[in-house]
């Protein structure tokens, strides 16, 4: 096997966006396009030579073909030994423990996450550290500089390895070792969690339905809720991850996980319900009929913590991204901890995390995690309500509202607008920053503006400063209107409009968040001219 310089030509498309690199199968399927980008995250890191790659994805159509290019630029370019999973497969949680547990130099995730896939559908990848965290924006600069430049990669000359089996095959100088994907995440659950607690839930008549969506948390979630907890078969549902995701948009929200909402809103519905995305971190948590926002869910799993075995010993912090709402900030009031407001992306909790800041993070974009790994996790999460559930002895419903009751409510609302025209998607965040030194003072949805501005953030712990990451309308009541553009789409833009407001009268708890939302709604499209300028008349998924 000998290793070979490929002369090439730079794309100047590859910057990394809010998680990786995401684009259409076919842009990546450009002679090279994925060789440069994996090249120049190599070229990128440091030195490696000797050291251990983890390398896995969510199975999506492309997967195994980048595996086997990836291999072999790995093995070229000095790594002694490569992780990879079974068939390909690693969740995006699972691929950040084993990078830790192996301490691995770092990995590669390929995913495109909930994105739909396909052949003319969307593949990813993204670099992920030694702590088992995405490359923070300083690395993740560097990788974009370095996509511009290069003019050649490293490979070998070989022939493809069998994924397959489990086992361990030489590569060049390198070792690749095929792992079971999901025999290491589940340990780390079972260290987590209450597990006969939650058996003895499962067994006393709870039922339940997790939708996998036909993408990677199929085989992880039927391990470990129908083997290692006992749930019955079926459970599970869309169990077998598929190239093509079934068809179907791997986004565990309202919208896309229709089929578990009709099961979840039947008059005949289980007592929890829950779904995860594409790459196996985002999660939806439902109960019977009842939807539970990803903002409050952080909240209650902080306000809770104490039911689950590992964290016990109490948490740190919480962080939670400068749009998910402020619920969590009450909690972490209540218990005196700190809580920090972070950009979106879970690249920006990695440091709090490492610095024992913070315990416990989440996203308002269906993401909560801990710091048992760097990345966000959907069955974690699954795991973490069921053993509440099964300590507390009460509905999803029932500890909604008492959490409500004793905290607060804040009411939410996220309403996207996809695939708009970019510059008319800017043009929206731009009629709302030209307005900043009129809006304070200004009554708005009958509310007292108290600031506008563009929300940044200097890291605590390296001091790197991120700019521009949303424009914010603050009330003196804390309610909130965001604008944001989205930095994981693929085809135009995705203007997002995120509103909240507070309600601590409990009579006033219960309403649909929409009609809470009303007025604020009204206030966001008229302030941004965001309708007139979309050219839509209406959001096109509103969580
Ligand atoms: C990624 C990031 C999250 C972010 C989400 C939405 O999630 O990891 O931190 O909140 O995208 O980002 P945006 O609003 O820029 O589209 P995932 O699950 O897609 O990897």
């Amino acid at each position: 096997m000998s290793a070979s310089v490929i002369a090439v030509r730079s794309f100047d498309d590859q910057k990394p966006g809010t998680s990786g690199l995401r684009k259409k199968v076919k842009v990546f399927q450009q002679a090279n396009y994925l060789e440069n980008f994996v090249q120049s995250v190599f070229d990128s890191i440091g030195d490696f030579s000797g050291q251990t790659l983890v390398l896995g994805g969510d199975g999506r159509f492309y997967n195994r073909h980048a595996i086997q290019v990836i291999l072999k630029m790995a093995a070229a370019n000095g790594f002694s030994r490569a992780l990879v999973g079974q068939g390909g497969i690693l969740s995006t949680p699972a691929a950040s423990h084993v990078i830790r547990k192996y301490k691995a130099y770092g990995g590669l995730i390929l995913s495109a996450s909930h994105n739909p896939a396909g052949p003319d559908e969307d593949f990813g990848i993204k670099y992920n550290i030694g702590n088992g965290g995405p490359a923070p924006e300083g690395v993740t600069e560097a990788i974009f500089a370095r996509t511009k430049s290069i003019n050649e990669y490293r490979t070998l000359e070989a022939n493809d390895i069998s994924l397959d089996g489990i086992g361990a095959t030489q590569l060049g100088e390198m070792r690749v070792e095929i792992i079971d994907p999901v025999a290491d995440y589940a340990d780390l659950m079972q260290s987590l969690f209450d597990f006969d607690a939650i058996r003895a839930l499962l067994a006393g008549g709870f039922s339940m339905k997790f939708d996998a969506m036909h993408a990677v948390t199929g085989p992880y979630a039927t391990r470990i809720l129908e083997g290692d907890l006992g749930a019955s078969a079926g459970t599970v549902m869309n169990g077998i991850p598929k190239e093509d995701f079934g068809g179907g948009h791997p986004d565990p929200n309202l919208t896309y996980a229709h089929d578990l909402v009709e099961i979840m809103y039947a008059d005949d519905a289980p007592d929890f319900g829950a779904a995860s995305d594409g790459d196996g971190d985002r999660n939806m948590v439902l109960g019977n009929g009842f939807f539970v926002t990803p903002s409050d869910s952080l909240a209650i799993l902080a306000a809770n913590a104490e039911c689950a075995p590992g964290y016990q010993g109490g948490i740190a912090g919480i962080a939670r991204s400068m749009p998910t709402s402020a619920a969590a900030d009450r909690v972490a009031e209540a218990m005196g901890l700190d809580c920090f407001e972070t950009p979106t992306g879970w690249k920006f909790f990695g440091n709090l995390m490492d610095a024992g800041k913070v315990t416990l993070c989440g996203e308002e974009s269906f993401g909560t995690g801990s710091n048992h790994v760097r990345e966000k996790d959907g069955l974690w999460a699954v795991l973490f309500w069921l053993n509440i559930l099964a300590v507390r002895k009460a509905s999803v419903e029932a500890i909604v509202s008492e959490h409500w009751q004793k905290f607060g409510r804040n009411y939410y609302s996220r309403h996207d607008y996809e695939g708009v025209d970019s510059a008319a998607a800017e043009q929206v965040l731009q009629t709302v920053r030209d307005q900043f030194a009129s809006l304070p003072g200004q009554i708005l949805a009958g509310r007292i503006v108290s600031a506008c501005d563009d929300f940044s953030y200097c890291d605590p712990i390296d001091g790197s400063v991120s700019s521009k990451q949303g424009v914010r309308v603050l009330f003196e009541d804390g309610s909130r209107i965001i604008f944001r553009l989205s930095g994981t789409g693929t085809s135009g833009a995705t203007i997002r409009l995120y509103l909240e407001s507070f309600e601590d009268d409990s009579a006033r708890q219960h309403m649909d968040a929409q009609d809470a939302l009303a007025d604020m709604i009204v206030a966001a499209n008229d302030i941004s001219k965001l309708r007139e300028l979309s050219g839509r008349d209406r959001p096109t998924v509103i969580t």
